[in-house]
């Protein structure tokens, strides 16, 4: 059973304050993940109050490149920093974690067409690691280096690993329809597309709309759930919204 479970920027890190992590928050999600009986784990985290102030300053975006080498670094040194924690706080509490960082093994080319390579953390599954990757910069032909989130390595994972399951812990308890209920289950855009404000014409810039589209692709059950559910996530229960196409 493998499982790619995506801890949100907002959840480990205090957004309020650049570059500090919630220890709490992030205390009690290394302790669940400790707690858990997963034989193949694949971690990946956001960036929260760590790389999106560097990325500003430097005006990269996933489509704005730069080719300024120190603003590109500052924006993955951050990162680093941030995962450094993850990993360290892991491997204190016993998981066998190890980074991988996405701007060492992954590209884009000039259609933004995304290549990351998994053999290492394919490998380190199979070895018994828990591989952790993060939101990160990466080169892209004939644009520098532009931002890649944690949600489309989420998505490349989940497909380039044949996950069984996929886990989003946000600081929302799930997709929430017009009423503010937690949606249990999405299995179809059109059903849902009023409750996400969205026709399933437009296209989208972002936000839970755009999030739950990809989600609805990736061959694989994918949970949107609060971080009190993350044991029951960790555990194989139907938590917040699982979104399965
Ligand atoms: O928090 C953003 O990752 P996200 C990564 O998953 C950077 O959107 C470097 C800003």
């Amino acid at each position: 059973m493998t499982v790619v479970l995506k801890l949100g920027g907002s959840v480990i890190t205090d957004k309020e304050t650049p570059e500090t992590v919630d220890d709490d928050a992030l205390d009690r999600a290394v302790g669940t993940i400790a707690d858990a009986d997963v034989s193949s784990l694949a971690l990946v985290h956001g960036a929260g109050s760590f790389g999106h102030h560097h990325a500003e300053k430097h005006g990269v975006t996933p489509t704005e490149g730069s080719h300024d080498a120190e603003g590109v670094w500052a924006i993955h040194d951050s990162m680093r920093r941030l995962n450094d924690e993850v990993v360290g706080r892991l491997q204190a509490a016993g998981v066998p974690a190890l980074p991988v960082h996405p701007l060492s093994v992954g590209a884009r080319d000039a259609e933004s067409t995304l290549s990351l390579a998994l053999d290492s953390t394919a490998t380190m599954l199979a070895e018994g690691f828990v591989p952790v990757l993060h939101g990160d910069v990466i080169a892209q032909a004939g644009a520098g280096a532009t931002i890649i989130s944690g949600d489309e390595i989420v998505a490349h994972l989940a497909r380039g690993l044949d996950a069984d399951r996929v886990g989003l812990c946000s600081t929302v308890d799930g997709v929430y329809d017009a009423h503010g209920d937690v949606i249990p289950e999405i299995t179809e855009f059109a059903d849902v597309a009023d409750a996400l404000g969205e026709s399933e014409a437009t296209d989208v810039t972002g936000g839970m709309a755009a999030k739950v589209r990809a989600l609805l692709e990736l061959g694989a059950p994918a949970s949107v759930f609060g971080p009190d559910a993350l044991a029951g996530f960790l555990a194989g229960r139907s938590v917040g919204t699982v979104v399965d196409g």
